[in-house]
């Protein structure tokens, strides 16, 4: 029987949880087969530690994606997150090429958070990502990625909803069908967070909000892309993909609250329950 398959490509952070750590229990859990193609092993993320290790991937990966191509392997989804290098962002585009057809190809373009780049990114290379972004059907980044690869200035939320439709508009002319902003704060109503999208093909507009928390914890954007992935691959809706990934992320910012012990990421394996019922649901 046919079972939904998503490539995932993104680094392994072994303390941390982000990235793969995050991606492939998501995904498995709600039910698709994920493979993973890892871009690097690091001994923990690269937010708020010092002196982890970095083990480079990128020439394992063509090798990988070869080895797939020649067994004939199809995916539903092509998920790519935290990339390192242009080489990787190079690749990515030519496993986009070998896969695509009939894959939805969903980038986050992670590399920047609250008007900052993340360590070792430049702005070169933002642009680069914008290109990556192009040849995808669906891509989620924050405001701070959205205004590196616009070349806009960065502005503090909250936003007027105005402003984030405008720039959703640049970003679908960078090339992709989809574009959906992440962790978007209006100024009508700053007690809620969510996500607007908006599909260039229909020309439409879409939304969900939740609590907006008191509280930052690392990781939920990747919790949020691989519930958002996951669900698009299974053939939800955009508008039902985007309401449980942000329930889900939601529900696991809440588990996580007053525990410092886990400032580097969410407790999202104590709420797996949470989104499986949740999918169960209509
Ligand atoms: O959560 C995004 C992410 C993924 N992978 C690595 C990171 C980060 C964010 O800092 O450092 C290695």
């Amino acid at each position: 029987m046919f079972q939904t398959r998503v490539m995932s490509i993104q680094d392994i952070s072994c303390f941390g949880k982000c990235s793969l750590t995050v991606a492939l229990p998501i995904m498995s859990a709600m039910g698709a087969e994920t493979c993973i193609v890892p871009t690097a092993i690091l001994s923990t993320h690269t937010g708020g530690f010092t002196g982890f290790t970095y083990r480079d991937l990128t020439e394992d990966i063509p090798k990988i994606a070869d080895h797939w191509e020649s067994i004939g392997l199809k995916f539903n989804a092509i998920s790519t997150g935290y990339l390192g290098s242009f080489e990787q962002i190079a690749i990515v585009k030519d496993i986009f090429e070998k896969f695509g057809d009939g894959a939805i190809k969903f980038v986050d373009p992670v590399m920047a958070d609250n008007g900052k780049l993340y360590t070792g990114f430049t702005p070169e290379f933002a642009r680069e990502m914008a290109k990556l972004c192009a040849q995808a059907d669906i891509i989620v980044p924050n405001m701070t990625e959205a205004c590196f690869m616009l070349g806009m200035e960065y502005k503090e939320g909250p936003y007027s909803e105005e402003y984030i439709k405008d720039i959703l508009k640049k970003l679908s002319d960078l090339g992709a069908s989809v574009a959906a902003m992440t962790g978007v704060v209006l100024d009508s109503a700053p007690d809620r967070q969510g996500v607007i999208a908006y599909d260039k093909s229909k020309d439409e507009f879409c939304s969900y909000y939740n609590e907006n928390l008191p509280v930052k914890f690392h990781g939920t954007g990747d919790v949020f892309a691989s519930t958002m992935c996951g669900a698009l691959a299974l053939g939800r809706s955009l508008e039902y993909s985007i309401r449980v990934a942000v329930d889900y992320t939601v529900e696991c910012i809440k588990k996580s609250i007053g525990d410092d012990e886990h400032k580097y990421g969410v407790r999202f394996e104590e709420c797996i329950g949470y989104l499986t019922e949740y999918l169960k649901g209509e």
